[in-house]
């Protein structure tokens, strides 16, 4: 159980049921697809190319006229995540360089005046409920375009001193109201790049009121780097496991001891599709990556970046098919778990759910027996998860010496069930 300091509680107390229940369903399902795609998907260099490239805002903004994903299949989307065990999609509905990929009202810069002329996040979220998948709107709060958002302009007393910052909130406000309407089982947003600009008022009171009036059981993430704040629902680590700073990112972010954590990784390098990036994951990294996520109580939201066409490249989809092989066989140790009563060890994690304790061995430990202190109960039998080939174990004191002999049956990660009373 989680450890709660009174003010969590208090908070906790003020979230309607709907929403504590939408966020322990989040946790549940502990893999999810990130999807983006937009109009740089053309250019096969990122969804940066833009800035990175220096492209003048009304040359960028030719690309809509060409694009025309023809091969795109909401279907086939939905069928690849769901075929890999994932359980959710969170896809760019609009991303800084601010063109929105669904049917707005707000925007004559959308999807609807390309060619192509048809809403694809309609066709997912029609989609994603027929097969039984949730679907969240990854939302930018940076906009590299806009006037009214005066990019690149020095911020006084919380306002940009270019552009016109409260037609900008409205207008955030009027899109977010038709992805919350319009898309009816929406499941939440993810909110990025108000790391653009730390000193301006974003108004997240209400934008985040709004948003939970128009749907009580919609989460809200905003990948802001730092401790989460009131009026979100999950909490996310770009790049990182929860606790780790390798991208440098969420250096000062606290972690929630009270809301669900959520990973972003990409299956390369790069988030949207970059045509030079061969740095594919391995389905053993990949699975480690999982099982390390779910050892700290967090979800994988793993990254793919479909080309212009809407095709999601073979590279890509392999290694979710043999994810999927993975999670079919062992999701039990995964799905529906919290992280167990072990911290993370260098050779591992532990999940639990009520009366097992999964001990994943991601990595050889130094040590045979391996010695786990502190065990929570009554330890009633040790097996390989999945089998009844029990391991041998002796109580110490609190703990268990656990003798791995005989492991190594299981690809990329060895897991001892232990059950109790
Ligand atoms: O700048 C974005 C980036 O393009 C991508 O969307 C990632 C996904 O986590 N988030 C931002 C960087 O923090």
């Amino acid at each position: 159980a989680l450890l709660q300091t009174g003010s969590l509680r208090a908070q906790q107390a003020a979230v309607p049921q709907a929403r504590l229940t939408a966020r322990d369903n989040f946790s549940d399902m502990r893999f999810g697809l990130f999807i983006h795609w937009g109009v740089y998907s053309l250019l096969g260099d990122g969804e940066w190319v833009m800035h990175n490239k220096r492209i003048p805002y009304t040359d960028y903004s030719r690309l809509p006229d060409a694009f025309y994903p023809h091969n795109f299949d909401a279907k086939t989307w939905v069928k690849m995540a769901k075929d890999a065990g994932m359980k959710y999609i969170t896809i760019t509905s609009r991303h800084h360089d601010g063109f929105s990929m669904f049917n707005t009202k707000a925007s004559e810069y959308n999807i609807m005046n390309t060619p192509y002329k048809k809403d694809p996040l309609a066709e997912l979220a029609k989609e994603c409920k027929a097969q039984g998948i949730k679907l969240f709107f990854y939302y930018s709060l940076l906009d590299w375009g806009r006037a009214d958002y005066g990019y690149g302009s020095p911020i006084v007393n919380g306002k940009p001193t270019k552009g016109d910052w409260d037609h900008y909130i409205a207008f955030m406000k009027a899109q977010l109201t038709e992805l919350l309407t319009n898309y009816p089982d929406i499941a939440g947003i993810w909110f990025d790049g108000e790391w653009e600009r730390e000193d301006v008022d974003w108004r997240f009171n209400e934008i985040y009121a709004l948003i939970h009036k128009l749907k009580p059981d919609a989460l809200i993430g905003n990948n802001h780097h730092h401790a989460a704040r009131d009026g979100e629902d999950f909490q996310m680590f770009e790049r990182d496991l929860p606790g780790e700073n390798k991208a440098g990112f969420s250096g000062g972010a606290t972690i929630s001891q009270a809301l669900p954590l959520e990973t972003c990784e990409t299956m390369n390098g790069s988030w949207g599709f970059t045509i030079t990036d061969h740095h594919y994951k391995t389905v053993r990294q990949v699975i480690q990556l999982l099982v390390s996520a779910a050892g700290r109580n967090a979800n994988l939201l793993l990254n793919v970046g479909p080309m212009a066409d809407g095709v999601i490249q073979p590279e890509f989809a392999d290694t979710l098919r043999a994810a999927g092989k993975w999670m079919k066989q062992y999701g039990g140790a995964i799905y529906g778990t919290r992280a167990g009563f072990l911290a993370p060890q260098s050779w591992g994690v532990t999940t639990q759910r009520a009366g097992h304790q999964y001990v994943h061995i991601l990595q050889t430990p130094g040590t045979n027996p391996l010695f786990l202190p502190n065990i929570p109960g009554h330890l009633r039998k040790a097996t390989i998860y999945g089998s009844e080939v029990t391991v041998k174990y002796t109580l110490v004191d609190k703990g268990v010496l656990l003798y791995l002999d005989g492991l190594g049956d299981v690809a990329y990660d060895n897991i001892i069930d232990l059950s109790f009373e």
